[in-house]
């Protein structure tokens, strides 16, 4: 049997390889070890070489201010020219962080949950916004946007098979010298125990609401939800 601890270890797990891998993400596009100096010069640059579309808007919607929007935005147009990133690009990236797992899933998964509006890339927009919220986003925002995550199909609610899904990518992806002892059953027995956690009134989907209350009852996934909010 497992021990109640392991399942909110996975948990906890699942929510901070989303923030892990945002964080990897930014010090992927070389925004993380900016230090002021570094800021001024890219600030600089970043005034002569354009002006992004609804700085003001963005400034407003996300927790960055106007500076560090615009350095985001030089990052990322330096990474994608194009001014979009596409699912093979997440994919691509993971697949350099996790190289001993295979990442596609959880890379897909991850993608569909930055590209809010279905159009098969994120913009520069969507990407800021989850950054925002994963970085900087009140604990409820953080959690609904890992619910997003986690509800595979966007029809509102996750079912076991999205659970199974989602846990089966992650352990693909940390591989096997992360997990040197997995048996073939364990994602199901963990998805098991976080239904019983989770779906409070044993319908067998769990809601947006019982995911909100579920999480909050546990220290282990506030704390690791409170860790990264002062990182940049
Ligand atoms: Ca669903
Ligand atoms: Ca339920």
């Amino acid at each position: 049997m497992w021990a109640e601890g392991e399942s909110e270890g996975l948990q906890t797990l699942g929510i901070v390889v989303v923030l892990c891998s945002s964080l990897k993400l930014l010090h992927y596009l070389g925004l993380i070890d900016l230090s002021d100096d570094k800021i001024e010069d890219e600030l600089e640059m970043t005034m002569v070489c354009h002006r992004p579309e609804g700085l003001e808007q963005l400034e407003a919607q996300t927790n960055f201010t106007k500076r560090e929007l615009q350095v985001l935005y030089r990052g990322f147009k330096n990474e994608c020219p194009s001014g979009v990133v596409n699912e093979e690009t997440f994919k691509q990236i993971y697949a350099q962080f996790f190289p001993h797992g295979d990442a596609s899933m959880y890379a897909h998964y991850l993608f569909h949950a930055f590209d809010t509006t279905q159009t098969g890339s994120v913009k520069f927009e969507d990407f800021v916004t989850a950054l925002s919220i994963l970085l900087r986003g009140t604990v409820h925002e953080k959690l609904r946007w890992t619910f997003n995550l986690y509800d595979i199909n966007k029809d509102g609610y996750i079912n076991k098979e999205e659970m199974m899904d989602i846990v089966k990518a992650i352990y693909d992806m940390m591989g096997k010298y992360t997990y040197p002892v997995l048996r073939e059953d364990t994602p199901r027995q963990h998805v098991d125990v976080f239904f019983q956690k989770m779906d409070k009134n044993k319908d067998g989907i769990v809601t947006l609401d019982e995911f909100l209350e579920s999480c909050q009852e546990d220290d282990n996934i506030m704390r690791s939800l409170q860790l990264f909010q002062n990182v940049m």
